[in-house]
């Protein structure tokens, strides 16, 4: 009689997760008792890295990916890098080990109490099934509703005693889960921006998500609108040196209010357009401006302030939008002007980000953990190739370092770019070592400026005259990266800085260049 883990193992295979990301303990052992062959096991040297590279894996493959953790301690650990998978919509099926059945009574060592409430709510779904027999059943429940959109995590508490108890194999279902628009609803948003006088379209990350690139612009193109970011969207969707591109909106409601004066008609497509990140005052949108939302995510949609929403994938909305009635004739906007090219003189994350930029592989991929050179990377390291940019949209650091690790073992062709904070990087530092291990060739470019800068920044909104504790002048990437079996160097000026770029982004090893900023 088949076990459970043969049930399980067989299910996982037909899910096309073969790739166990992890970080073991006792209670989860006997899960990898005769590993299949055809498996791989990516081990996360603490269970932030696994979340996150697990993260980037399963964005770049589109699959959901499959996590392994230990009970409690190591939930805690990843949580961090869970939630940032919640709001990246992100599909992981994560398991972790639970304490024998026979023994949990006398709450024995490592149990994990109340183990499905743990990861709650940045989990669609959590379960520790009744019985040992109903594991490969709730990892089939855990994957169709982690891959149903909007996608996200989905967790099941396995007890150790479990694996080896005898358990009929289960066929796998085909669940259709496309969220597909009311046409009803498109025709009318698709007549108010055909009459539209100014419309203007702001597209996050969800067009990505969705592979709809291609099309967003032809529906620019086709009406003359501009194109704006959602506030910190964790995908690049348009071009960024398209002459319809406007810029990123900020995640402040009179700075939305702003960017958006003068448009009658507002499409947001694939995420939230009212995002904030500090309190305002006023309007959520211009008045008399008319918004559309479309996204596959009914809790934007709910949440929403204002405007209409339709609550659809948006390659499918996209598609029945540029059947829409032809509009009216009108102006194409005015081009922003590019940013003045830097010499080097002085080596700022601005210079840095436009020789990365200029010396990147064709078709690299940007995985970007930087807080206060987002700006200057939005200026000088403009993406303008589909499904080649990632950040968190969690705004919870951590996430950058693995998930660029994640990445690269799933985009094989590409080069992949970490752009790092020093600040940033430290949160999940070991996945460096995953990297080396897996040989997996990223180039991590940290921007050392020995602080936490953005919060400087910050501490400024908040009348901070002074911020404690937040400086780090002692940490050495260098050393620290020799000290994960990766190779490092340091780029002190203009010209260290452009030898070092070339080697990394021409190795097939993993590398790291420490940017000392000014
Ligand atoms: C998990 C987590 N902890 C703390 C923060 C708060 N935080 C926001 S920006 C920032 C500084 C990041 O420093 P660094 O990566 O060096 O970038 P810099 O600000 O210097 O550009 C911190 C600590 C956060 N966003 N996430
Ligand atoms: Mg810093």
């Amino acid at each position: 009689m088949p076990t459970v883990r043969d049930a399980t193992i067989a299910l996982m295979r037909e899910f096309g997760m073969i790739t166990i990301f992890g970080n073991p303990g006792s209670t989860e052992l006997p899960m990898f008792r005769d590993f299949p062959a055809d498996f791989g096991y990516v081990m996360g040297l603490q269970e932030s890295v696994v979340i996150g590279m697990a993260d980037g894996f399963a964005q770049a493959t589109g699959r959901a990916a499959l996590v392994n953790l230990h009970s409690s301690a190591g939930v805690g650990h990843a949580l961090g890098n869970v939630f940032t998978a919640w709001k990246n919509q992100t599909p992981l099926v994560i398991t972790a080990g639970q304490q024998a059945r026979s023994i949990v009574a006398y709450e024995p060592f490592l149990f994990a109490e109340r183990a499905s409430e743990f990861p709650r709510p940045f989990v669609k779904w959590s379960c520790e099934p009744a019985r040992a027999e109903d594991v490969p059943a709730a990892i089939a429940r855990a994957f169709y509703v982690a891959m149903e959109p909007p996608c996200g995590p989905t967790f099941v508490s396995i007890p150790v005693d479990d694996w080896d108890r005898p358990c009929d194999m289960l066929q796998p279902r085909t669940v259709h889960a496309a969220r597909v628009p009311e046409r009803a609803a498109i025709e009318k948003c698709a007549a108010a921006l055909a009459g539209a006088r100014s419309p203007v379209l702001v597209v996050g990350a969800g067009v990505a998500r969705d592979g709809a690139w291609d099309q967003v612009v032809a529906l620019a193109e086709r009406h003359s609108a501009p194109v704006w970011v959602t506030p910190m969207s964790a995908r690049c969707s348009f071009p960024e040196n398209h002459p319809l591109f406007a810029g990123f909106l900020t995640a402040g409601r009179e700075a939305i209010v702003r960017a958006l004066n003068g448009h009658d008609v507002v499409l947001a497509l694939g995420g939230p357009v009212n995002l904030y990140h500090v309190e305002g005052q006023g309007p959520h949108m211009p008045p008399g401006t008319e918004l559309w939302m479309i996204g596959d995510n009914h809790v934007h949609a709910a949440w929403a302030p204002e405007g209409t929403a339709i609550v659809a994938q948006c390659d499918k909305a996209l598609a029945m939008l540029l059947e829409g009635p032809a509009p009216v004739s009108r102006a194409m906007p005015p081009v922003k002007p590019a940013p003045a090219l830097l010499d080097g003189s002085v080596m700022t994350d601005s210079y840095v980000l436009q020789q990365v930029s200029a010396l990147r592989p064709a078709h690299s991929i940007i995985v970007e953990e930087a807080p206060s050179s987002r700006g200057p990377m939005h200026d000088y390291l403009p993406i303008t190739e589909p499904d080649t940019f990632f950040t968190t949209a969690s705004g919870g650091l951590g996430h950058g370092l693995p998930a660029a690790v994640g990445i690269a073992m799933a985009r094989t062709e590409q080069k992949v770019i970490a752009v790092l904070g020093d600040g940033s990087a430290m949160y999940a530092i070991q996945g460096l070592h995953a990297a080396a291990q897996a040989g997996a060739a990223v180039s991590f470019v940290i921007l050392r400026n020995n602080r936490y800068e953005a919060l400087h920044h910050f501490g400024q909104h908040f009348g901070l005259q002074t911020l404690h504790g937040t400086q780090f002048p002692e940490l050495d990437f260098v050393s620290i990266a020799k000290g994960h079996g990766i190779t490092a160097e340091q780029a002190y000026d203009a010209q260290s800085l452009n030898a070092a770029l070339a080697r990394s982004f021409s190795a097939n090893t993993p590398t790291l260049v420490e940017a000392l900023i000014a």
